[in-house]
């Protein structure tokens, strides 16, 4: 598919009403959220303060919204697929926190507000994250499954996600290769572990919420996999080119870390032309859907543009 196609495409989503789509669905995870999690009032409240401080800090809920337009394009309704996608965000979140630690990325500003262990303490922060990764687990265990997923399929899918083969090994490895040269190759394997593994689950289980077909769960992922790949190389691309005010975090912290990004491996404009290629290539993916996945291709057309 030629960029021409993809203008076209874009051009044909100007009817879909992406922002009051996202704006229902991001209540319906709020509200959800809100439900799942212990108040604030719990003992000790301390951790539930900080765990929902960052939880409610102002994402964007990517990961939820592509959970629910995933189960949405098989023909599912919202709320069969609300455990996954909130406990798809709590290990967002969770990763979040311990990422912005003095020990990781030493981050003072996320999501437009104090970084959680400048909040509430770095002790505090450890067990917030640990807090919301289990309570995701606890989340996902109350799903029902469908058909042809069990429940346990579902909380296989999260659990290898986030575990030591995909988000961890491409934390590990972002680690490691900090102030090294990398090739593009490399830099691939982080990012398709950091980034794509739990946008692709998330998009994953969505379907499985929805009882897809095997050949709806192999779009899906087609689709999740590309979106998740090009989501990293455009959070790369912002990180030089807006500022801290428009990003919600420290803008400029991946060159300050000598870490390598897309811009910094294969230039900027190489950059872009990637983000491109890879959104067409989840455009594609979304083929067998044929027409039923709308806010899908609306959300990965949001994410190629985004400015935050
Ligand atoms: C397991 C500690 C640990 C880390 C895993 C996810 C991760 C690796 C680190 C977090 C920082 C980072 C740059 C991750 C890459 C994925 C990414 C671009 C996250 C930001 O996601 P957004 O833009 O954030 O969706 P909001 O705040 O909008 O939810």
């Amino acid at each position: 598919m030629g960029l021409k196609t993809l203008r076209d495409r874009n051009r044909k989503d100007t009817s879909f009403d992406l922002k009051a789509y996202v704006e229902r669905r991001i209540a319906a995870v709020n509200e959800a959220l809100d439900e799942f999690l212990p108040s604030v009032s719990a003992k000790p409240a301390t951790i539930h303060k900080a765990m929902r401080y960052s939880l409610f800090a102002g994402g964007k809920r990517m990961r939820p919204l592509l959970c629910v337009a995933a189960a949405e394009a098989c023909g599912g309704g919202m709320a069969a697929c609300l455990p996954a996608a909130c406990a798809v965000e709590c290990v967002h979140t969770y990763s979040l926190i311990h990422d912005d630690l003095p020990a990781m990325d030493n981050d003072d500003f996320r999501r437009g507000k104090p970084t959680n262990h400048k909040v509430f303490g770095e002790g505090i922060a450890v067990l917030a994250g640990d807090a919301l990764l289990t309570q995701a687990f606890e989340i996902l265990a109350s799903h029902e499954g469908s058909k042809r997923f069990a429940p346990q399929t579902l909380v296989l899918e999260l659990a290898r996600a986030s575990g030591s083969l995909q988000l961890i090994a491409g934390q590990v490895a972002d680690l490691e290769a900090e102030g090294k040269a990398l090739s593009a190759r490399s830099l691939r394997f982080i990012h398709e572990r950091k980034t794509s593994a739990l946008l692709c689950a998330s998009v994953r289980l969505g379907g499985m919420s929805a009882n897809c077909t095997p050949a709806q769960l192999a779009a899906l992922t087609d689709f999740g996999f590309n979106v998740g790949l090009a989501f990293q190389v455009i959070d790369d691309i912002l990180d030089v080119t807006q500022s801290s005010e428009s990003l919600g975090k420290t803008a400029g912290k991946d060159v300050a870390a000598r870490k390598a990004t897309y811009p910094s491996v294969v230039g900027l404009e190489k950059s872009k032309k990637t983000a491109r290629t890879l959104t067409e290539k989840a455009y594609a993916a979304l083929e067998p859907f044929k027409g039923r996945s709308v806010a899908l291709e609306a959300l990965a057309h949001y994410l190629l543009e985004r400015d935050r």
